[in-house]
């Protein structure tokens, strides 16, 4: 039996950033796919926040869950930062330079804060709607100028390789392609 589980579900980025993270760093593990709308024992039992919190903070959910050695560890990017400590002589997701390194933290925390919220858009009507959407333009509009402006410099916003900031953000283009 794999000593690491990920409970997870299609097509959830936050699950998919556990994913990319466990095949860059090339760890075994046994995907377990959940219905949401009907939670595993496994899952919940693995969860310590099982209350559903608001999507406008959404910062306790349920998947994804990683499953090390029987202990469960949930958050994306928490999981990210366990994967990096726990492999530190496989492929690292963050840079070794401190700085570097402060600077994707920078944009991973702009990402939890800003972009995430930004899907509100999707969510809201009217007024409220309104106001999501100049929110969400506004987020973009600095992601454009330094993201995409960054790759005159280098390769990917994370740095020459893909690392954790690429895989904040990459996935939340799935959110915004149709089905
Ligand atoms: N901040 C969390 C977000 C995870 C999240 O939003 N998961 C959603 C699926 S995409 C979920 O489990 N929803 C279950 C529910 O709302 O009951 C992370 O990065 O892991």
């Amino acid at each position: 039996m794999a000593d690491v589980k990920l409970l997870g579900t299609w097509p959830s980025p936050f699950s998919y950033r556990v994913i990319l993270a466990l095949k860059l760093k090339g760890i075994d593990y046994e995907y377990i796919e959940q219905d949401l709308s009907n939670k595993s024992p496994l899952l919940l039992q693995s969860n310590p926040v099982h209350k559903k919190i608001p999507v406008s903070n959404p910062v306790h959910k349920k998947i994804p869950v990683l499953i090390h050695g029987g202990k469960p560890i949930s958050e994306s990017m928490i999981i990210l930062q366990y994967l990096d400590e726990s492999w530190p002589e496989t492929y690292p997701l963050l840079p070794a330079d401190p700085h570097e390194r402060a600077l994707a933290r920078f944009w991973i925390k702009f990402a939890e804060e800003k972009l995430v919220p930004a899907f509100m858009i999707f969510r809201t009507s009217g007024e409220e709607q309104e106001k999501a959407v100049k929110e969400a333009l506004e987020v973009m509009e600095i992601l454009e100028e330094h993201a995409f402006g960054s790759l005159k410099e280098k390769e990917f916003f994370g740095g020459d390789k893909v690392n954790m900031v690429d895989l904040t953000y990459g996935l939340m283009g799935l959110r915004i392609v149709p089905d």
